[in-house]
Order: C-alpha cells, then structure tokens, then sequence
C-alpha cells in the first residue's frame, strides 16, 4: 500500500465529476437484504459496479438510465496509471471508475472489494474534500484495523498482497472544503474484467 500525500488536483477532477453526475446521477444503491450503502454512488467506464436485491456485481449499462456508463475521462485514466506506476504497477489500465460521494456521518464498514476477475491488478483511490479516517485490516475481518488520515487530494495504490485487505471508512466528521462543501469524494479505479 502506498499513500501519495497531495498528489491529484482536487479542482480539476471536480469539474469532471460534475460532468460525469449530469450523465450519470449519484445514487444510493440498496444491498441484496434492503438496506440502503451510506454514500451516495456512480461510476465511469466500460464497466460500472452495481448492487440491488440480487446483490453485487459489475454492470456494462447503467441500471438508473439504461444508457452505457459515461466514458473514462483521459484524465482520470492518467491519473490512475501514472499513480499505479509510481507506486510500482506499471501498465496499470483501469476500465472503471467507482466514485463515491460520502455526506457527514456516513462511513463504509470493513469489507474487502472481491467482485473483480484479476486481483494481481491493483486498485487506485483519490481521496477529495472532506477529510477521512480510512481503516486498513488484516487479512481477515477480525484483524484490529489501524487508521490513516486523508485528505483532499490523497492518493492510494492497493497492490500485491495489500489489494485483499480488509479496509472501511470512518463516518465523515461535519466540515466545509472550500472545492466540494459538505462532502467527501472517493474515486477508485479498478480492473473489473
Ligand atoms: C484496500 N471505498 O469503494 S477507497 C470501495 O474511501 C471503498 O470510498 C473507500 O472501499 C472510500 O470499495 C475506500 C480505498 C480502497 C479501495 C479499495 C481497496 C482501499 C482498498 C481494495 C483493497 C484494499
Ligand atoms: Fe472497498
């Protein structure tokens, strides 16, 4: 695992999530036993991750308006390999990206992202607004998780042995970021298939 401190530009990659939001609408998806994920959700890319009553999964169209999930922007798809490449993963290519928008008090339980074909691919987060206390596990669920702070900018690369690490979020203190208000934004870039 490694933490680039500061490394994306937070204003940058808000307009461009703006513009992804107009094609495709944050959302709260609901898991397979009715409940409702606690961050508000969309994706871009070939591939776009979806949970419902049928539980969860990667989807090529968007279910809320049919249509294909909005392109990658050239950007995003730098921004993920150049980070993947820094952190030792060269050739890094992503064909999708999870962006998550976390309202005050909303967090992520410990879990482990096993939905993806290829885990010798790493994962790439950026971090935006809000600050957040991200948990890092074990390999197994009851493992004591440590935290690390991020903030606005953040970049991390999950990799090797790391990529099937138990991790969450920290509900999201209140606070205002003078780019994104009250929110927190994850983007996490993927090899789904
Ligand atoms: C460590 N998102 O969407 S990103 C998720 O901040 C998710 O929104 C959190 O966990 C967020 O699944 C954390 C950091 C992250 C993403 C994937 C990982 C850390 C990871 C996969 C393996 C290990
Ligand atoms: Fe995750």
């Amino acid at each position: 695992m490694v933490l680039l401190r500061r490394w994306a530009d937070p204003a940058t990659l808000l307009a461009l999530i703006q513009a992804l939001a107009e094609q495709a609408p944050f959302r709260f998806m609901t898991t397979r036993r009715g409940g409702k994920l606690a961050a508000a959700m969309t994706s871009a890319g070939a591939s776009g991750w979806v949970s419902d009553a049928r539980g969860y999964r990667y989807e090529s169209r968007d279910p809320l308006t049919g249509q294909s999930w909005p392109a990658m922007p050239d950007a995003f798809l730098v921004l993920a390999d150049t980070a993947a490449a820094e952190a030792g993963f060269p050739g890094f290519a992503p064909d999708t990206c999870l962006i998550n928008r976390y309202a005050v008090r909303a967090g992520m339980g410990l879990h482990r992202d096993g939905d993806e074909r290829d885990f010798d691919q790493p994962i790439v987060s950026v971090s935006l607004g809000l600050p957040a206390v991200f948990l890092v596990g074990g390999m197994e669920k009851d493992e004591k998780p440590f935290s690390v702070g991020l903030e606005s900018g953040d970049v991390l690369v999950f990799g090797g042995p790391a990529r099937l690490l138990f991790h969450g979020i920290r509900p999201v203190k209140p606070g205002d970021d003078p780019l994104f208000g009250p929110f927190r934004y994850n983007l996490t870039f993927r090899r789904a298939r």
